[in-house]
């Protein structure tokens, strides 16, 4: 259901024909669009080619299947969970714009409602308006916030989110970060010493996790920003956000075949209850248009 027009595209391009070279060409135009990347293109289809041979194939039809099992082996989900009675930090990156504040007022209302103790920790002291942002969703969801004024140093903030967190007995922060347009030196400063910060207040690097939000309408761009966050600090996973707004989903088979990140939750939406694990079956059975 989430992609249905590059689904649909592909569907159509498997449907009822043989396998020849136009095949093969319209496959890979219909790929790279989908936002797959050109090496990445080029990959899927030389296996498909491969196999195609290997096992004598000559129904389009009967490659899609194929396909997606070659997909199914570059993405996962991110299999974790934070235990609860034991304080687990999530800190939530991305540049502007890409849903960072929303996703985590609605993993803040989903990680509650399966009886986890959440407190928000307003680590965007950038803007004025975005500790208000994250105020609002926790004075509607009824979930603790630590914040600071803006301008303040994020470190602080986290800091004191997590000794709160400690006293108050809570299982999740969930950090909101400023959304600027790093460069990859700046972005590896500011998160160190976010780094220093944690582990200084005892929270171990197993327990202390980095998520990079992307945005599923940006293609490219979302893989390029994967690099840059990962190549900073090692990322733990990756969210996405509207999906709804998406027609393709391929960033996201490229972040997961480049750089091995797991898929930890998709937004498809404004509304709190707009998000989803990740479920691998789901999203490519959608992405191929198998359903
Ligand atoms: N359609 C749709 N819109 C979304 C989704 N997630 C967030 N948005 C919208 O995207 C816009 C930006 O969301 P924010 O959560 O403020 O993004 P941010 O990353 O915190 O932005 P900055 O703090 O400015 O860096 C808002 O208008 C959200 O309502 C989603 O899954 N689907
Ligand atoms: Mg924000």
């Amino acid at each position: 259901m989430f992609f249905r027009k590059f689904g649909e595209k592909l569907k159509s391009l498997f449907g009822g024909r043989k396998i020849d070279e136009a095949f093969f060409e319209e496959l890979e135009d219909t790929l790279i669009e989908g936002d797959l990347g050109a090496r990445l293109t080029d990959e899927i289809i030389t296996e498909l080619r491969e196999t195609a041979r290997k096992e004598k194939i000559t129904e389009a039809a009967d490659l899609q299947k194929r396909m997606k099992e070659i997909l199914s082996g570059y993405i996962e989900a991110y299999a974790d969970k934070p235990r609860k009675g034991h304080l687990t930090v999530y800190m939530i990156l991305g540049v502007n714009g890409v849903g960072k504040t929303t996703s985590i007022a609605k993993m803040a209302k989903r990680f509650t409602s399966e009886g986890y103790k959440v407190l928000l920790a307003a680590g965007d002291t950038f803007r004025a308006a975005a500790v208000d942002q994250l105020d609002i969703h926790a004075e509607r969801l009824g979930i603790r916030i630590v914040k600071q004024q803006m301008g303040s140093d994020p470190g602080a903030v986290i800091y004191d989110a997590i000794t709160s967190a400690l006293a108050q007995g809570d299982d999740l922060i969930l950090a909101d970060t400023a959304g600027r347009m790093h460069n990859k030196e700046n972005l590896m400063k500011e998160l160190q010493k976010m780094d220093k910060v944690i582990h200084a207040r005892g929270i171990e690097d197993a327990d202390y996790r980095k998520f990079l939000v992307i945005d599923a309408t940006t293609g490219q761009n979302g893989v390029s920003q994967a690099l840059l966050f990962n190549q900073a600090v090692k990322l733990d996973g990756i969210i996405l956000t509207k999906y709804d707004s998406a027609a393709k989903g391929g960033a996201l088979v490229q972040i997961g075949r480049t750089l091995g990140l797991p898929i930890l939750f998709v937004c498809t939406g404004e509304k709190y209850d707009d998000i989803r694990p990740f479920d691998k079956e789901e999203f490519l059975t959608s992405l191929m248009g198998l359903e």
